[in-house]
């Protein structure tokens, strides 16, 4: 797959799509989308201390002081006229309520992990499971974490083999656009394979 325009917004893409970026809390879902979005990426930051003061547990995110109560939202579009959609969700449990909306007509989703918590991933590859979106694990690789192979998180996650685990570093836009390809093609393999779940209806219709 070919990489973006160098003036990605000057096309109509030929396919759009729908991307999730999800995950447990701090996991790096904002910090990914950002780093790829051609746009000004749409975020909805509150500051830690005010919205989950004495409830969230900063282990492994110590410096982190603010997190999504909505969503994240950015656009990539590849060279070939494939525009992606990237909407980032909420990671705390207390906002997942919002998650059947913001997942609504998504192709794909990227369920982001950290390796020094990867239970807290769980609850995303549940929820993508039961309602059959293909998706990719992209275990982000922070400084200092240990480094297990992407065999090692598929065996611990007990994923389906067919399930891609990509290893990234989510500030990084190369190591992103990896886990994207990796998503599509899958995403493309599961269309032609599989018979597709029907569209949901929709949560508030
Ligand atoms: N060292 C290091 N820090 C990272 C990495 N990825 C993200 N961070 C930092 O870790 C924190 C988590 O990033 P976010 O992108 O806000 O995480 P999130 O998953 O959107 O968090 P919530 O929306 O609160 O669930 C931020 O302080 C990032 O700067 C990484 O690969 N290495
Ligand atoms: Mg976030």
């Amino acid at each position: 797959m070919a990489y973006e325009n160098s003036d990605p917004g000057a096309d109509d893409p030929r396919v759009a799509l729908k991307i999730l970026v999800a995950g447990g809390f701090g996991v790096g879902k904002t910090t990914l989308v950002g780093a790829v979005s051609e746009i000004r990426p749409l975020r909805t930051e509150e500051d830690l201390t005010d919205v989950g003061a004495g409830v969230d547990d900063l282990t492994g995110v110590e410096r982190k002081t603010t997190t999504t109560v909505a969503m994240d939202f950015g656009r990539l579009t590849f060279a070939d006229g494939l525009r992606l959609y990237l909407f980032g969700t909420p990671g705390q449990e207390r906002f997942w309520f919002m998650w059947d909306e913001i997942a609504y007509g998504a192709v794909g989703a990227v369920v982001l992990a950290d390796t020094r918590r990867l239970e807290d991933c769980f609850g995303a590859i549940d929820f993508f499971e039961h309602r059959r979106i293909p998706f990719v694990v992209a275990a982000n690789c922070f400084d200092g974490a240990r480094r297990y192979s992407a065999e090692e998180i598929q065996d611990a996650l007990e994923v389906d083999p067919h399930v891609p685990v990509v290893l990234c570093d989510v500030r990084r836009r190369d190591s992103v656009k990896e886990v994207l390809i990796a998503l599509i093609e899958l995403a493309i393999e599961d269309s032609v394979t599989a018979t597709p779940a029907p569209l949901p209806a929709h949560p508030h219709r």
